[in-house]
């Protein structure tokens, strides 16, 4: 691998090669992570990405895209027809790139948008100060009920009623149950708001029938390709017909100049590997695997924020466990002995976002090498272990040849055939 670089630039060559061993010897349970497919990989790394074609497949201001417009109109096609959605521009390099087109198509600049508090589980994009959403827009947030932990739609409405949001906004970071789009979509009619969902988290198995689906419901969606999609780096948003021209004139020259073309072969690759039944059987096994590394937390003694998991992602609150760390030291130690993780605040959580009280933890990765459900009750034995004991050098020491073990069991870059996980019921659209 990565013959002509080792020739042309040596040093950046071991850079990459040292990466890549490091990610093939560990754990990786970073619930917005993934290993892409080999044929994923190939578009991504073809010579498109040097083309510019600003504009859209028909209305370019580059000459020589004939063929790139069947690309990308491949693409736009493909990404219809996976999510039953009226229209898709597949240009967003990125999610919040993708929030910001969608913003700007629907609502000006000062609007009022209602959307999901970070420390709550959101997103930077929904409206936290910091970032452009806060900057440009002005925000009301919305947060959990403090005894269940999961959204009070409610309060959604309340909030929508004194606030009377041009948009509302559905979608997570770090919520593990599934969400009611539906209602969403109810609450922003009732008040005359636009309804915008974000699934980039669960979009894989919103498009695997294993998560409710906003798109008949919802004016926009967005969504990353490189999460649960299992594709390139990079976002969609999904239209109506009605919002059509708005989002393309948004995404370009609204927001972004050229399209990276590469990406965009990358992502029709990505929604005809979702459109194919092995997909809809790898999204059942991450959920699968999900509520068993929950459950085996659990047994262990561990709090989960909201009890459990609906989708591919856990939250562990550390403050209620019997354990006396911070989500910081957990992540740290359990680096250490080769599982990679994210601090995460966890609902109403004292501590600053640099340190938390909890750790997320999604299965997204491990299932795509192969991790199934009697591994994961195991990686939650192993993960329970260390925190409970985190000044011991033996555990840690058991817990590395372990993940080394797995690792050389489940190799990055082998194409496997998911086989239907038998246990535990998930939700079914
Ligand atoms: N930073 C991503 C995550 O980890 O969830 C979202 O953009």
């Amino acid at each position: 691998m990565y013959s002509d670089l080792h020739h042309s630039d040596p040093v950046l060559a071991a850079l990459l090669v040292n990466s890549l061993r490091e990610e093939e010897g560990r754990l990786n349970l970073i619930a917005s992570e993934n290993y892409a497919s080999q044929a994923v990989l190939a578009a991504q790394g073809c010579p498109l990405s040097s083309k510019y074609a600003e504009g859209y497949p028909g209305r370019r201001y580059y000459n020589g895209c004939a063929a790139i417009d069947e690309i990308e109109a491949l693409a736009r096609t493909r990404a219809r027809e996976l999510f039953g959605a009226e229209h898709a521009n597949v240009q967003p390099h990125s999610g919040t790139q993708a929030n910001m087109a969608a913003y700007y198509a629907l609502v000006d600049p000062g609007a009022t948008i209602l959307g999901m508090d970070l420390r709550q589980g959101g997103h930077l994009s929904h409206g936290h100060p910091a970032n452009f959403s806060g900057r440009t827009y002005k925000i009301v947030s919305y947060g959990l009920d403090r005894e269940t932990e999961r959204i009070d739609y409610d309060a959604v409405q309340k909030l929508a009623e004194e606030h009377r949001p041009a948009l509302v906004v559905a979608g997570a970071s770090s919520y593990p149950r599934a969400i009611d789009f539906g209602r969403f979509a109810e609450i922003a009619k009732s008040v005359g708001a636009f309804f915008l969902a974000d699934i980039a988290h669960v979009a894989g198995l919103v498009a695997a029938r294993l998560h409710p689906d906003p798109t008949p419901v919802a004016d926009v969606v967005t969504f990353t390709t490189h999460k649960t999609m299992r594709g390139p780096r990079g976002a969609v948003v999904l239209s109506r017909t009605m919002h059509a021209k708005g989002v393309d004139r948004a995404v370009f020259p609204g927001v972004q100049g050229g399209p990276m073309l590469h990406e965009i072969a990358a992502k029709a690759v990505c929604f005809h590997e979702a459109s194919q039944e092995t997909f809809r059987l790898y999204q059942r096994s991450v959920v699968a695997n999900a509520a068993a590394l929950a459950d085996s937390l659990a047994a262990e003694g561990f709090r989960l924020v909201t009890g459990g998991t609906d989708n591919h992602l856990l939250l562990i609150d550390l403050s209620k466990s019997d354990v006396a760390l911070t989500g910081k030291q957990a992540a740290t130690l359990l680096e250490e002995a080769g599982i990679v993780c994210n601090k995460n605040v966890i609902p109403f959580d004292t501590r600053p976002p640099d340190v938390t009280s909890g750790i997320r933890l999604g299965t997204p990765a491990a299932t795509a090498r192969g991790f199934g459900s009697e591994e994961m009750r195991a990686v939650g034995r192993a993960i329970a272990g260390i925190l409970r004991a985190p000044d011991d050098e033996d555990v840690k020491k058991r817990v590395r040849q372990q993940v080394h073990d797995w690792c050389a069991a489940f190799p990055l870059g082998v194409e496997r055939r998911p086989t239907a996980p038998s246990s535990r019921k998930v939700f079914q659209a």
